[in-house]
């Protein structure tokens, strides 16, 4: 199934090429970029939200789910990127925000106009608390109550995210039937999935209970985390949704030509797993992200790595992400040398890995001076979303692409929106594409070298993890063995190979029953 055996490829579409000079990327500049992901060896590729939205949180506000905001371009350039990419190979998928709408979407702006209006419960409307205040405890994603109160109509509406995100009502199934019919509307067009935003946040508690407080929970730390959520995360009835979204994409799956969910789920394991059950083709695998590259040790890699594949049936798929544009990056968590590491460890483990654009070029974090702040998260609360010492907000990931040397990166004619990363002229997918020892080659290397059945398809096993080495098989075929430090390291092997892939990309080389590792290598070893 192609979804097994692909890369996906995330593209924040106001990032990653303008084609208008208006200093924002767009669904014209994606097309004539189509060839640098075929090139690289990518598969399938996920547009971040281009639907027409009044931005408050760039494209995650939606305000039509069928048509294409005009500072992304139109439905006819969709159509077109869609042809140019199936005809080179390359899925679709495309990002479905169904938890919320923008307030300027019909929808809500019906539904608030009066307390009877037909489509009053198409959205979560609560009488104040006792003490007038909101309903209950809940709190928002990007800081203050999840509640905002309507004057107009004296009641308070839910928004597990910004005021201008009102969560649509789950349960009334007149919404569920509207957002489908969105997703047969771009699945008869022809894309080949969706990327599913918050999967896990679309119920919350009939009772709209109080959530408990958290007791980790200190000043300064994001309001999200004053509670836990037992009332507004993972609810029973989400699973029940989730089968529904999968049956409307099996209205449109064909052997071979499956429509595929992947769904955004921020929860532990044991939770996780259950939306393989519910019908989740891949539940985004984020374990890396919130506990490996906060403690980028063998022992913690391995045991993320163990826990997941020993709660996985034979029919759930694995899948791996090490960064997205909600998340610092991925050279600045580890350092660049650590970096090529970890992508050698992404495209070498079991399962679908997704790739975040310009991680290809270690493409650190951002500089956004003051000014430029652009993420609504961070102009809403202080210091990051609940991490500590990291950059405040999500612009520092969202910087555009940088290409060549041309002015502003190719990426635009005029100023981007975001700055460009102070070292794009020398850290450019074209510098790098000359450079045969440089990352973009790596990731190359590794897409290439991942074709091989073992990779996509052998079975995991760990080797050794200690004393700053993560040693794993593949099938009978592979051994990968990550030094995760900058000291030189000697490995024991099974059997005799040959190194056809290391990080340093300087060697290819038979091995006897002892592998010696430089500073930060990692290398991939055929047995036999
Ligand atoms: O993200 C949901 C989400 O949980 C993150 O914003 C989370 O708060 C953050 O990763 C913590 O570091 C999705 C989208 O990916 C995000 O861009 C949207 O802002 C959000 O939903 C609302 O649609
Ligand atoms: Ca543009």
């Amino acid at each position: 199934m192609w979804w097994k055996e692909t890369v996906i490829y995330q593209i924040y579409p106001r990032s990653f090429q303008d084609s208008n000079g208006d200093g924002i990327g767009d669904l014209e500049g994606i097309r004539q970029r189509l060839p640098y992901l075929k090139d690289l060896g990518v598969g399938a590729i996920w547009l971040s939200p281009f639907y027409k939205s009044p931005m408050k949180d760039f494209g995650y506000d939606v305000a039509d789910y069928c048509d294409v905001d005009p500072i992304f371009g139109t439905l006819e350039d969709f159509d077109r990127l869609l042809r140019e990419a199936h005809a080179l190979g390359l899925k679709v998928l495309i990002d479905l925000v169904p938890n919320h709408t923008s307030d300027q979407h019909p929808w809500f702006l019906e539904s608030r106009s009066s307390r009877d209006n037909p489509k009053r419960d198409w959205y979560i409307w609560k009488d104040p608390g006792p003490d007038g205040g909101p309903p209950n405890n809940w709190q928002s994603f990007f800081g203050g109550p999840a509640w905002t109160l309507d004057e107009h109509t004296g009641q308070y509406y839910l928004h597990q995210f910004l005021p201008e995100q009102p969560d649509l009502n789950w349960r009334n199934p007149a919404v569920r039937e509207a957002i489908y019919e969105a997703m047969r509307f771009w699945l008869r067009r022809g894309v080949d999935g969706f990327r599913v935003d918050v999967l896990w946040l679309l119920a919350e508690d009939l009772l709209f209970r109080d959530e408990p407080g958290n007791p980790d929970w200190r000043p300064g730390m994001w309001d999200r985390g004053r509670h836990l959520h037992l009332f507004t995360e993972d609810q029973p009835e989400t699973y029940a949704y989730v089968r529904e979204m999968r049956y409307v994409l099996d209205e449109f799956s064909q052997p071979g030509q499956e429509r595929v969910m992947v769904g955004e789920i921020y929860l532990p394991y044991p939770q996780l797993v259950r939306y393989y059950q519910a019908g989740c083709h891949l539940p985004f695998n984020f374990h890396l992200i919130f506990r490996g590259l906060t403690d980028w040790r063998p022992e913690n890699i391995a045991r993320i790595v163990e826990e997941y594949e020993s709660l996985l049936t034979p029919w759930d798929w694995p899948n791996w992400v090490l960064g997205n544009h909600d998340q610092p990056r991925l050279a600045s968590r580890l350092g660049e040398a650590q970096a090529w590491v970890a992508a050698m460890l992404l495209f070498t483990l079991r399962g679908t890995p997704t790739w975040y654009y310009g991680d290809e070029l270690a493409l650190p974090n951002g500089e956004i001076p003051p000014d430029r702040i652009q993420d609504p998260a961070a102009l809403r609360q202080k210091g990051r979303l609940g991490e500590h010492g990291l950059p405040p907000g999500r612009d520092p990931e969202r910087t555009p692409m940088p290409w060549d040397t041309s002015p502003y990166a190719g990426f635009s004619t005029v100023e981007p929106w975001l700055p460009l990363n102070p070292d794009w002229p020398v850290r450019n997918a074209a510098a790098q594409e000359k450079d045969p020892k440089s990352m973009l080659h790596l990731v190359k290397h590794l897409l290439r070298l991942r074709q091989d059945p073992d990779l996509l398809h052998g079975r995991y096993r760990t080797h050794q993890a200690a004393n700053g080495l993560y040693a794993y098989f593949r099938g009978e075929g592979f051994l990968i063995a990550l030094n995760f430090t900058d000291r030189e390291k000697a490995l024991d092997l099974p059997q005799e190979g040959r190194v056809v892939l290391s990080t340093h990309l300087d060697r290819e080389e038979a091995v006897g029953n002892t592998l010696r590792l430089r500073p930060d290598e990692g290398v991939v070893v055929r047995l036999g």
